[in-house]
């Protein structure tokens, strides 16, 4: 498998914070400035890899993609040839499972993706074990995620999972904490503007710290971290829905009062949450991420009756899904 014709495929899903990464305390080595924790998503971004004269990111047909959508990616693959010595070029096809311009955010897939692609081209491995054995365990690779977007780390494992802090870079770390078939909630992305966002999620992380309001949410999240995790132990949605939407307003209320102010959140954002107040069903609840969708979290038995509700709008109906994929291509 030294020709130039080994081909190696990887898909990473995205995820979905119910506990949100918002603020950076290094943003060089990108440690959180708080835990976060997310589910993982049965969408992702399937990305091939090979050899090549030269480094190139282009979409699943061979055709080249916008700068601005490989800036962020190149950058990483350059990053991590030097942290790693590989000095081979690397030819990406990569594509988003999600349709294009659904204003889901790819960065966790894709970096995800790009990352473990890379990863597996360089040392020739054809699945976990054998990168596992050439030293590339699931928790080195997710950490090298994180170096190209942090929320990249949460998406190497299915199910829920944490991402904890800490003052030394040596005890942070990122592990499951309930596996994908033990708890079948969903998420049904309520669509309300397709566009990309304006403002990056990096310039939100670092802007977060100019907001009157972070340092008493820093104070307030390790309380609202074991509420969430006691609710997720228990499979208790009614505990996990409130956590959820006092937590993304709260995120949100950080971005708008910071310097300068952040709006994600849309007015289509406001009309939708005040057709949800009066029209969701009990049992399932929102999150919204660093745009203007609407995240609707509930458990399979209250599929129809969410889709009643949403009847009207443009969503995409996902679920809680597993980690990510290694396979070689012939
Ligand atoms: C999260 N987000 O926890 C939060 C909630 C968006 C809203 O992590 O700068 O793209 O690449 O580390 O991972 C988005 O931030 O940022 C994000 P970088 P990333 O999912």
């Amino acid at each position: 498998l030294h020709s130039k014709l080994f081909c190696v495929q990887a898909r990473v899903p995205t995820n979905i914070a119910f506990l949100k990464y918002w603020g950076k305390s290094d943003a060089a080595h990108q440690w959180p400035a708080n835990d976060s924790i997310s589910m993982t998503l049965d969408l992702g971004t399937v990305t091939k890899a090979s050899p090549a004269e030269h480094t190139e990111i282009l979409d699943a047909q061979g055709n080249s993609l916008p700068r601005h959508f490989v800036l962020k990616p190149l950058k990483h693959i350059e990053h991590l040839q030097k942290l790693l010595s590989f000095s081979e070029p690397l030819q990406f096809r990569t594509h988003n499972e999600f349709p294009a311009s659904c204003g889901i955010a790819s960065s966790a897939s894709g970096l995800g993706a790009l990352t473990l692609a890379a990863i597996a081209a360089w040392t020739r491995s054809s699945n976990f074990d054998e990168l596992a054995s050439k030293g590339f365990g699931l928790e080195r690779l997710a950490d090298l995620a994180r170096l190209g977007s942090g929320s990249a780390c949460r998406s190497f494992w299915g199910g829920m999972v944490h991402w904890q802090r800490s003052e030394h870079a040596a005890s942070q770390m990122v592990a499951p904490i309930a596996n994908s078939t033990s708890w079948a909630l969903r998420d049904a992305i309520v669509i309300l503007d397709a566009n990309e966002k304006s403002i990056s999620s990096s310039d939100g992380h670092r802007a977060a710290w100019t907001s009157p309001q972070f340092s008493d949410r820093l104070a307030r999240l390790p309380q609202r971290t074991s509420a969430i995790l006691e609710a997720i132990a228990v499979r208790d949605i009614d505990r996990l829905g409130p956590l959820l939407e006092v937590e993304c307003l709260e995120m949100h209320n950080i971005a708008a009062t910071s310097e300068p102010p952040i709006h994600y959140i849309s007015d289509a954002t406001r009309a939708f949450l005040s057709y949800w107040d009066q029209h969701g069903p009990r049992n399932a609840y929102y999150t919204i991420d660093a745009g203007p969708n609407v995240h609707i979290i509930y458990e399979e038995a209250q599929k129809d009756s969410v889709a009643r509700v949403l009847a009207g709008y443009r969503y995409l109906d996902t679920k809680v899904g597993h980690g990510p994929e290694l396979s070689v291509v012939l």
